[in-house]
């Protein structure tokens, strides 16, 4: 309570000190207004008068002169007149002025009889005067005065009543004040913090609560964000203390954010780590006057964010976003992230040429096609592949100013875009230990042979020392290509290449998302039943059954093999009309390129043939919602969804069948996934297809609706399980724990990942 006395207290300091200073301003500007008035009331009655009695002869006329002056001396505030002779000595004074004045009748004023009018203010008894004095003339001589006296007592009794008014409106003024800031104290702040103290305890006490609704208020939004990232942690590490101990008793191996940091700083022992993709963890764009930040929907950044934060790392990627420019410092780096700046992100700039040769013409019009066998033939253009060797040049100069002088840095080089790199960077810098994650197929080496640069690109990704794949399959595909198309040497058991004197192991790292737990499976089936009737009243549509697909709108996703798999159950269970809506979620992606106009016109005439086909007014067989959806957007969409269709022609993964899987915390939902995914090597408990049976993809939606409970129950468990065992986190260790075991001098000594792993983490347990 004593901030509100205290915030009271002031205000009506305040408020008091401005209201009297303006009312002393107030009440002798009118005081000094009056007093002219009267002044000047009192000079036109003299001078008139003074007119009348000059007019008179000097002698015989005191009759007349004692009319004239009690005429005058009647009005409200003249109190009266007097005439003085040329001595000084009153000779006539209008009747009651004596008495009025209670006093002696003051002397003529100095100067009048010498010519000259005076005005003045004068106190006589409780009562302040004014006298107003004029010479009188016969001829040119001088032959007395007159002067007029006024009551001025209303002027003092008008600042009185100005006084008066001014402190009732300052006291109503503090009253309404004080009452209006306590209830705005309590509504806006008592209210908040006591809901947040509560909120607070409940945490404390480990229960699950939600968080109030408290972000809309403006001056609590900084606290309650802190405190909502202070809530977050400690149930991230309460959770992860948890799973901790449930594993220590299970003697399970599971990796949590948390093992992830401890092996981390094991590990990286203090070496700079450096993560090179396309993409960048935080992109800025302007929203009107103010710069918005958004955090691009990849599973690379939670796998990668506890990797840069243990090693105060960079992430070096390409600025894309249009204020990207206005937020970097004058080396193009910036600390992220944002509110909570743990390691530093690097931009490089590119131009339209470059974006347009390297990013959209080779590595996407190229290399994607290239390597996915989806029967979209690649364009090779020789200027593409120059502004990819201009464009990696750049990354790899960029690379070696951040690694500076630091000895022994771990560069991680992400994806596609920069097959050439690993050899630049190696080239400048043979101490640093560099791995490029592959995250796309990798194609048999025919079908890699028709690129007309495959030497070059073979020669850039040979020059890291450690080369990931996804899985198995694509490793041996890398291999050989390798071995048709350069001289080198393979050890085809430990999956080794040797070209020159220089070492490359090449290994499969599934990578995958994080995992979710829900602690109260019937609370959260309740909430499924609700949630998937809310969606379904926002997608104005009544169903039994729901399908859900969520994909980047590429070729490479199977999207319209999905949608004829959709028609042709359809048309073989017609009892399913009117009961089963499939949803695609499709965010639009690359689209200066051709191919992916094709695929969005043909996407959405599929759809609509499809839908105007089978729907009815309340009813449609596939909705497709074309735009990108937040991952909080997209998680109900999975929690709700009776089934996931992953039908990719070809995928290095797919991150949405592990997404969908991990969502599933209440057991339910059954996955359709394609063969041709990397996915299906690990989720064996998935309905596989080939997404090119379309009579196949229609049984497999009929068996995900027809799955009974307890074996669609058991498939979710063994998917859950795979998913949560092999989570990002591993991934993530893996992947380093291989990087940075790598011996230079010796590098066979590392047999695989999994060793290089258990080696690092004894020091770090
Ligand atoms: P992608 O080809 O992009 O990734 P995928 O693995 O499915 O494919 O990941 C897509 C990600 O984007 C998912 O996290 C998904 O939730 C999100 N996403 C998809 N559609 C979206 C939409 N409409 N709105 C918002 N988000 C959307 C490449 C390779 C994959 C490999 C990954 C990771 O092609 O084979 O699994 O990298 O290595």
């Amino acid at each position: 309570m004593r901030i509100s006395f205290r915030l009271i207290g002031s205000l009506v300091l305040a408020i008091s000190v401005i209201s009297v200073l303006f009312a002393i301003f107030q009440v002798n500007t009118e005081k000094r207004s009056k007093r002219n008035e009267l002044s000047r009331r009192a000079e036109i009655i003299a001078e008139s008068l003074r007119e009348s009695v000059e007019l008179l002869p000097p002698k015989g006329s005191e009759k007349r002169l004692r009319q004239i002056v009690e005429k005058f001396g009647s009005p409200e505030l003249l109190a009266g007149v007097v005439i003085y002779n040329k001595d000084g000595k009153p000779i006539l004074v209008t009747s009651d002025l004596g008495k009025r004045l209670g006093s002696k009748l003051p002397p003529v004023q100095n100067g009048v009889l010498q010519g000259k009018t005076v005005g003045r203010f004068f106190n006589a008894g409780q009562t302040e005067w004014h006298a107003y004095y004029v010479p009188l003339h016969t001829g040119e001589q001088i032959s007395g005065a007159l002067a007029v006296f006024n009551d001025a007592t209303y002027i003092e009794a008008q600042t009185a009543k100005t006084w008066r008014d001014t402190f009732t409106r300052v006291l109503v003024q503090v009253l309404v004040i004080a009452g209006i800031t306590l209830l705005v104290i309590r509504w806006s702040m008592v209210r908040p913090i006591t809901r947040m103290a509560q909120w607070m305890r409940d945490l404390r006490a480990g229960k699950t609560v939600p968080q109030p609704g408290l972000i809309g208020e403006d001056v609590l939004r900084p606290l309650t964000q802190e405190v909502t990232h202070m809530a977050t942690s400690l149930r991230r590490a309460r959770a992860s203390a948890q799973e901790e101990a449930r594993l220590r008793e299970a003697a399970e191996s599971l990796w949590t954010a948390e093992r992830l940091r401890v092996f981390l700083q094991g590990t990286l022992e203090g070496r700079k780590f450096c993560v090179v993709s396309n993409r960048e963890p935080y992109q800025q764009f302007y929203r009107g006057s103010s710069i918005e930040t958004i955090v691009p929907a990849s599973g690379l950044v939670t796998a990668m964010e506890p990797i840069l934060v243990a090693s105060d790392g960079t992430w070096i990627a390409h600025g894309a976003g249009d204020a990207d420019r206005a937020t970097v410092d004058e080396r193009d780096r910036l600390r992220v992230p944002p509110g909570d700046p743990r390691y530093t992100l690097r931009r490089v700039w590119l131009n339209r040429q470059e974006e347009d040769g390297y990013y959209y013409g080779f590595a996407n019009e190229g290399l994607w096609p290239l390597c996915h066998i989806a029967h979209t033939r690649p364009v090779f253009r020789a200027e593409d592949f120059r502004y990819y060797k201009e464009v990696n040049s750049k990354f790899a100069d960029a690379v070696i100013e951040e690694v500076g002088d630091v000895q022994n840095p771990i560069i991680l080089v992400q994806d596609y875009h920069f097959a050439l790199l690993p050899r630049l960077i190696k080239e400048k810098r043979p101490d640093a230990r560099v791995a490029i994650f592959w995250h796309i197929p990798w194609p048999n080496p025919e079908a890699f042979g028709i690129c007309p640069w495959q030497h070059e690109l073979l020669d850039g990704l040979l020059g890291a020392d450690l080369i990931g794949f996804h899985i198995e399959s694509h490793c041996r595909n890398f291999l050989e290509t390798v071995d048709r198309a350069l001289e080198s040497r393979i050890a085809w058991e430990r999956m080794n290449v040797t070209r020159g004197s220089h070492l490359t192991m090449v290994r499969p790292f599934p990578i995958s998302v994080e995992p979710q737990d829900a602690p109260d499976e019937t609370h959260e089936r309740e909430s499924v039943f609700l949630e998937r009737a809310e969606l379904l009243r926002e997608l104005n549509i009544e169903a039994d059954f729901v399908g859900i697909g969520v994909d980047r709108l590429d070729y490479t996703k199977g999207i319209p093999e999905r949608f004829h798999g959709v028609e042709r159950f359809l048309e073989r269970h017609p009892n399913y009309c009117g009961r089963f809506t499939f949803v695609q979620i499709a965010a639009p992606t690359r689209t200066r390129i051709n191919r992916y106009q094709d695929i969005i016109a043909e996407v959405e005439s599929e759809a609509e043939r499809i839908n105007r086909r089978f729907q009815t007014r309340r009813w449609k067989p596939i909705i497709l919602l074309a735009r990108h959806h937040s991952h909080k957007e997209i998680a109900r969409y999975y929690r709700a969804a009776d089934v996931c269709m992953v039908t990719s022609l070809h995928d290095g993964m797919n991150l949405v069948a592990k997404e969908f899987v991990a969502s599933r915390v209440d057991g339910g939902g059954a996955v359709i996934l394609s063969r041709f995914a990397g996915a299906a090597q690990e989720l064996l408990d998935a309905l596989i297809v080939n997404p090119y049976d379309t009579e196949q993809l229609a049984e497999a939606i009929r068996m995900a609706l027809e799955l009974t409970p307890e074996e669609r129950r058991g498939r979710m468990r063994t998917m859950r399980r795979v998913v949560k065992e092999g989570n990002i986190y591993r991934w993530a260790a893996d992947l380093i724990g291989a990087v940075s075991g790598i011996r230079l001098d010796m590098p066979e000594i590392v047999k695989s990942p999994a060793d290089a792993r258990t080696q690092a983490s004894g020091q770090a347990r």
